[in-house]
């Protein structure tokens, strides 16, 4: 208890820049998780008039980026939709160019609306078609352009609130706004995304050297893997992206997933400490999160806070993509999960 006394005291230790530890132990070091992320759903129905307005109001070119930011509702101006990650809706609109820069932060785009607006890192471009996973490395230029008829949008995930904790963002803009293309589209993916790498290649980096996982592919593997075998119980028939240099995740900070829910299926309560941003790409159902339950159909985003249990009920034949800061947590040992209730 905080006596006269001991108030006299931490008054005087307070200029020394002093505090005791004993007064706030039990909220720093606790039993379980503790966060202020809350479940919270954003209907694409719903944000998409508000992200066209925006798109009325500035130009990509002004805005740098013109996206959205999902903040989620326990963590009021603080940009982000989880303790650790950021979620915002990116619109590029027909004729428009979102300016090469770089940046330490690594980006997921997952692709929700439009047809074949590009995204270039690193010299090479990918034309991007909606449920493809597609990658920015930490410190890679990139721009994005849409020289199609129709409006291009978006998820973007990124690691801003991991690098805000170590103090390592680095940012620049490049000298032109477009990046010279120096690799014909598709360069990437021949050499990295055919079980195949060039014979003398060394990774210099942590993030895979495929940077577009298109839909078609991990689709079918889903149609494949659900012909061929029963679902898990807790995540349906669920997978994970894949760095093919190291068998590691295809991102350092980020984890990304993909799971298949046959028509029916309802997954029992589990729970694990990696917050995690869901997409729902077909399909329809329910989910609950903690005490909230959401339905959901294609292109509706929804967020679980770390450690509070989770259940998907399937409508029809659904695919849900998901991303968290996993990777993280298990390179430092602190990723802990529970499958069916304690
Ligand atoms: O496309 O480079 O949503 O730098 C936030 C920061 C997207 C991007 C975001 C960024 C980008």
């Amino acid at each position: 208890m905080a006596t006269a006394e001991r108030q006299a005291f931490y008054e005087r230790i307070a200029p020394a820049h002093l505090a005791p530890l004993w007064e706030q132990l039990h909220a720093l070091v606790t039993a379980e998780p503790t966060t202020s992320c809350v479940p919270a759903l954003w209907r694409y129905e719903e944000v998409r008039p508000h992200l066209m307005q925006a798109g009325g109001l500035i130009t990509a070119q002004e805005a740098q980026r013109r996206v959205l930011i999902l903040e989620n509702p326990g963590l009021k101006g603080q940009a982000t939709i989880t303790g650790s990650l950021f979620a915002g809706l990116q619109l590029i609109l027909p004729g428009e160019v979102a300016p090469a820069h770089r940046h330490t932060q690594s980006a997921l785009r997952f692709i929700i609306e439009g047809h074949g607006a590009y995204t270039a890192v690193n010299g090479e471009r990918t034309a991007m078609q909606p449920g493809d996973f597609v990658i920015t490395p930490s410190w890679t230029w990139h721009d994005h352009g849409n020289d199609t008829e129709e409006p291009m949008v978006w998820l973007d995930g990124l690691d801003i609130q991991i690098v805000k904790l170590l103090s390592a963002s680095f940012a620049e803009q490049a000298p032109a706004e477009v990046q010279a293309v120096t690799r014909p589209e598709g360069d990437s993916a021949a050499r990295f995304a055919n079980n195949l790498m060039p014979v003398d290649w060394r990774p210099e980096v942590k993030t895979s050297p495929v940077f577009n996982y298109p839909y078609a592919r991990t689709r079918e593997a889903l149609e494949t893997l659900s012909r061929n075998g029963e679902p898990d119980p807790y995540h349906g028939h669920k997978m994970r992206y894949v760095n093919p240099a190291s068998g590691d995740y295809a991102m350092p900070t980020i984890g990304t997933f993909i799971q298949f829910l046959p028509q029916g299926f309802s997954t029992g309560p589990y729970r694990s400490t990696d917050g995690t941003v869901y997409v729902a790409v077909e399909g329809s159902g329910e989910s609950r999160v903690g005490d909230q339950a959401f339905r959901w159909q294609p292109r509706d985003i929804f967020v679980a806070p770390s450690w509070m249990p989770v259940t998907h009920r399937a409508e029809d034949d659904a695919v849900l993509f998901s991303y968290s800061d996993r990777p993280v947590q298990e390179k430092l040992g602190l990723w802990r999960e529970q499958r069916g209730n304690a």
